[in-house]
């Protein structure tokens, strides 16, 4: 009889017991945190499946620190997030895109506690056509401080754990906690996350790209060249690429993830002394950074490596080209001309 899959809390101790051979003490604490959120991420991918019976799609009204429209399920997202962060008594801080300040949590102090950034509900625009969405994740420790908010600061190379949930014809959860990027699938009668994609590798080249088009007239010269290159017609080298782009990081990067190839979110250079860009480093993008880097892909903005990026500011905003180490270096080189 086939061996059952392993769940997602035997393999979190797995990796917690290999973890504190090496980086000791937060380790039990960190795969606490990790198994705490896949068990939040259920409950969301059932209020998700119910959400237009219970009249929960919509705008809440108002809007985040970042300026984007808040719906209905972001509001709850947060909630519910925080709520289970707290109750592990681990987290001393959670950085989330929904709350402008670092929720400070007193009664779990100490030099093991940990902070979580987080984006709860990510790729919102989706949520009232039925489209994919995502709840995105890092830990960082907190080292003690107190408040411990500021401890989320810093490069992303201080990352212990990044993950991400995608909520899609199936559930998916996607993890790292520095030993490779491991997938699991929801099993919605039991509630569990069973073991489907271990140590998930990137291809070293791929076939799509998901960007969004419409914004080509404000991208880096680089960036508009390098997308030409894609669309260029070209056996030899598997070109052209196919576009690929549903409107949720999650769900983009982790078809790039499995299949290879490119998500890309650039900046604005409309202002070349100032270029502007979309995605939030602590929740979005450094998070994704280390989850692919650690299935063997790249993640750069074009011009320096993502997980290289100091977050001095809770809701800073960088560029982003991940995916296939050998399709990355491209958009690198094509930057660099
Ligand atoms: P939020 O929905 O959490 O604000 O995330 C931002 C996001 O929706 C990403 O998931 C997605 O990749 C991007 O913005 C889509 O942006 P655009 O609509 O400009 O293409």
């Amino acid at each position: 009889m086939a061996e059952s899959p392993m769940t997602l809390s035997e393999h979190l101790a797995r990796q917690q017991a290999s973890l504190s051979a090496g980086s000791g003490a937060s380790a039990p604490n960190v795969a606490t945190v990790v198994g705490r959120i896949g068990r939040v991420a259920a409950v969301i991918a059932q209020e998700l499946a119910h959400a237009a019976l219970r009249d929960q799609l919509g705008y809440a009204g108002g809007s985040n620190v970042t300026g984007d429209q808040v719906k209905k399920l972001d509001v709850w997202g947060h909630e519910i997030m925080v709520a289970a962060l707290r109750e592990t008594r681990v987290c001393a801080a959670v950085v989330s895109e929904e709350a402008p300040e670092p929720i400070e949590i007193e009664e779990a102090g100490g030099a093991n506690a940990l902070v979580v950034c987080t984006d709860p509900v990510d790729g919102s625009s989706n949520l009232d056509v039925n489209g994919s969405v995502g709840t995105i994740f890092a830990v960082r420790a907190s080292e003690g401080k107190t408040p411990a908010g500021p401890a989320a600061l810093g490069p992303g190379t201080r990352q212990l754990a990044a993950g991400y949930v995608m909520y899609g014809p199936a559930t998916t959860m996607v993890y790292t906690l520095g030993q490779g990027t491991h997938g699991f699938t929801l099993n919605p009668e039991s509630g569990e996350f069973l073991l489907t994609h271990p140590d998930i590798r990137i291809p070293r080249r791929g076939k799509t790209y998901g960007i969004n088009e419409g914004n080509v007239h404000s991208w880096h010269p680089g960036q508009r060249a390098f997308v030409e290159h894609l669309k260029t017609p070209d056996k030899p080298t598997g070109r052209p690429y196919s576009l690929r782009y549903s409107g949720a990081m999650v769900a983009d990067v982790h078809r790039t993830l499995l299949d290879g190839g490119l998500f890309m979110y650039p900046a604005d250079w409309s202002d070349p002394k100032k270029p502007k860009a979309k995605l939030r480093l602590l929740y979005e993008v450094a998070p994704m950074g280390m989850l692919v880097e650690q299935a063997g892909g790249r993640a750069s903005t074009g011009l320096e490596r993502v997980l290289d990026l100091v977050a001095t500011d809770y809701h800073q905003r960088a560029a982003v080209i991940l995916g296939s180490p050998e399709d990355v270096a491209m958009a690198d080189e094509f930057y660099r001309r």
